[in-house]
């Protein structure tokens, strides 16, 4: 039986079949809309997103350019020291799809140009809604905190946590001021949250 293909290969010849392996496609944002591009007209923040509560006159947003035009920010700016603030009525989002023991990494990109230092810290609750969650008068263990120092345009910072056994929980991000000796009004401009799993993480022992 003739082999077809397998004739028109020449013995002794090599044959480059690959030459470099392909990048890998960038992973998930598990954070929706954490680029900031979607905000609806009138919609006191971006898409999937909280405003800081405008009755407490610390901060406020508002629609800003990000790293580019293009890739949309959030302006952030503090009239007052949030440090006191209840991270349930700062700028925030709940991620509500999350699993249990499992190792995710957050990292923001920010424009922070002022000596001050901002700190946004994950948070699990093990409620089963957000709106659970932000009627909890507890404010349980931080999972990460993520320290923002003063930058030169944008720059990223991230961190790593790991989430609990609960099978039911949301995680909420909010971040808050953190120097004592901060002059108003200062501001920054979100241009990122991202939210990836970190693949191959140490796993608990069975
Ligand atoms: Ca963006």
């Amino acid at each position: 039986m003739p082999s077809g293909d397998a004739d028109a290969i020449e013995p002794g010849v090599l044959y480059t079949v690959s030459v470099a392996p392909l990048p890998p496609p960038p992973a998930k944002n598990l954070i929706d809309n954490g680029d900031f591009t979607a905000w609806q007209p009138g919609a006191a923040a971006p898409d999937f997103f909280l405003p800081p509560d405008p009755g407490r006159g610390f901060s406020a947003i508002e629609p800003a350019d990000g790293k580019t035009p293009e890739s949309k920010g959030v302006k952030q700016t503090w009239s007052a020291n949030d440090s006191i603030e209840a991270y349930t009525k700062v700028f925030r989002c709940w991620l509500t799809d999350l699993r249990p023991n499992t190792t995710y990494r957050l990292t923001l990109a920010v424009n922070n140009p002022s000596p001050k230092e901002i700190f946004l810290r994950a948070f699990q609750y093990n409620t089963r809604s957000a709106a659970e969650a932000e009627n909890s008068t507890e404010v349980p263990p931080a999972l990460a905190g993520i320290a923002i120092g003063q930058t030169e345009g944008f720059e990223e910072f991230s961190a790593e946590f790991k989430t609990g056994a609960e099978e039911v929980f949301c995680v909420l991000l909010a971040p808050k001021l953190r120097s004592p000796d901060v002059s108003f009004p200062s501001h920054c401009i979100w241009d990122s949250w991202r939210l990836t799993e970190v693949v191959g993480a140490p796993q608990p022992a069975q």
